[in-house]
């Protein structure tokens, strides 16, 4: 299962003492009538991935499929990380080479080692200025409108259900001072070209986290604010779009920018996650591990940036070696900036949980739809219905003791079944449906929500989904 695979990874050890300390520290604070309480005030994840988790993030790393039998390369990639992208694998040139003819053998390997792996996958991308196949450069107008369309929807409902997040569009917006987008084929087919991307792909995989992705709008500059702007507008109109994605590839001409955190807060601000995508610094020794660690605690200090990706593993395996811009050597072995990276995971200010003080009556809309999380976790469930199906949103909410994993079961209706989950690990589609947490979302401090949901044929349940935690 994808969840204990992770779980497994160095946690269990830990978990009794934590867990009782943990509770002893939430129950002293409220006793106190405090109404903040923070969670895991010692934290030790041994691994990126373990140690985002405790963060309530994830940490993932760009991947190609061709060095999936390197041993050193994936015994790296499975001990660290719980997310990964495909570095080219998934974009138009390598998903869509003829037009019509869609391979997705080498973006297979990818996810699929995930899977198998207890990792989630992060989509890029499936809009772009670059790396178009010969056909679709040629292409212009109405024709190139609706090719692009058709290539968001075929990926995108290819890979329903198994993408956390997808870059939609990649890279739109120019460079300089403009705050001007990027001309391009796809811009030039109108500027309205951006939100139809992101409506076919809320189409294709409702599940998925649909961002924008960009490179140089790390900080507050006149590129960012053109996509804050645009985001806005999004967010204002109910065009689909949930994260922004900022690559983050630092070098010495253009370093981490002071404001980087207050860039990304002013984005989480507008409703949406905020993802660091295709993180890279060149450098080495202290320098670099520093830089590093500031871009881990900015995300850590927003408190919607869900997860921070490397742009690959080690530094040979970077798209510029040369600059030694990732957090283990050519020999896998980890860096300086790997402490680094580590430690700020570690250090950095646990998941706050709200708590209300104790005469404070608990929230009564959505009324709780199972025990209160006293000790395990509770579940409630919105749906949205349509002639013949439903998506269902489920929020999971851990209890006093928090959570190392949670388990809900839906019961559906004679005739409803699930097509696709997202966000949970599924098993049986039909009567009693049971969804677990996957990787990045098992890992609940006390009070703290996650939403997972899934879409079936047929009509909802009437009652409540049930929730247990391990
Ligand atoms: O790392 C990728 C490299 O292997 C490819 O040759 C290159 C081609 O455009 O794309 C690199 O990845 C890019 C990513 O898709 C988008 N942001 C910039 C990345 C680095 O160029």
């Amino acid at each position: 299962m994808i969840s204990s695979a992770v779980r497994d990874r160095g946690r269990t050890r830990a978990r009794s003492g934590r867990r009782a300390a943990l509770v002893a520290a939430v129950v002293s604070t409220v006793a106190a009538g405090m109404v903040v309480a923070f969670a895991g005030t010692a934290s030790a994840g041994t691994t990126l991935a373990t140690a985002a988790a405790e963060k309530g993030r994830y940490f993932g790393a760009a991947v190609a499929a061709h060095k999936l039998s390197d041993t050193t390369y994936v015994g790296i990639l499975n001990r660290e990380f719980n997310s990964v992208t495909p570095e080219n694998e998934m974009k138009i040139d390598a998903t869509e080479p003829q037009q019509g003819q869609f391979t997705f053998a080498n973006a297979d390997r990818i996810v699929n080692h995930a899977r198998a792996n207890g990792m989630a996958v992060r989509g890029h991308t499936l809009a772009w200025h670059s790396q178009q196949p010969s056909w679709m450069q040629n292409m212009s107008g109405t024709a190139l409108r609706q090719a692009m369309l058709n290539h968001v929807t075929q990926v995108a409902t290819y890979y329903r259900g198994k993408i956390h997040s997808w870059d939609v569009v990649n890279e739109a917006f120019a460079d300089g001072n403009t705050g001007a987008r990027r001309d391009s084929n796809l811009q030039r087919t109108g500027n309205d070209w951006i939100e139809a991307a992101f409506r076919a792909a809320r189409a294709a995989d409702p599940g998925a986290k649909l961002c924008y992705n960009d490179y140089n709008t790390d900080g507050q500059n006149a590129k960012s604010n053109a996509v804050y702007a645009m985001v806005q507008d999004f967010k204002a109109r109910g065009v689909p779009i949930d994260c922004v994605g900022f690559q983050s590839h630092f070098n010495s001409a253009s370093p981490v920018p002071a404001d980087y955190q207050a860039n990304l807060q002013r984005f989480a601000n507008l409703g949406v996650d905020v993802q660091i995508t295709e993180l890279d610094i060149e450098g080495s020794g202290t320098a670099q591990a520093n830089s590093y660690a500031t871009v881990v605690k900015a995300c850590l200090a927003v408190a919607r940036c869900t997860g921070i990706t490397v742009w690959g593993i080690r530094d040979t395996d970077s798209w510029r070696a040369s600059g030694t811009p990732l957090l283990f050597d050519g020999n896998g072995t980890k860096k300086p900036a790997y402490t680094a990276t580590l430690d700020a995971l570690n250090g950095g200010t646990p998941v706050p949980t709200t708590t209300p003080p104790p005469t404070t009556p608990g929230p009564t809309t959505p009324p709780p739809t199972s025990p209160p999380p006293s000790g395990g976790c509770a579940a409630s469930m919105t749906v949205q219905t349509w002639t013949g199906g439903f998506v269902a949103t489920i929020r999971v909410t851990a209890g006093a003791a928090g959570t190392n994993g949670w388990t809900t079961s839906v019961t559906l209706p004679s005739g409803a079944t699930v097509v696709n989950a997202w966000n949970s690990q599924r098993s049986g589609d039909t009567g009693t449906v049971r969804f677990s947490n996957v990787a990045y979302n098992g890992q609940l401090a006390p009070g703290q929500v996650t939403e997972f949901g899934f879409q079936a044929t047929g009509v909802p349940p009437a009652g409540s989904p049930s929730c247990a935690a391990s």
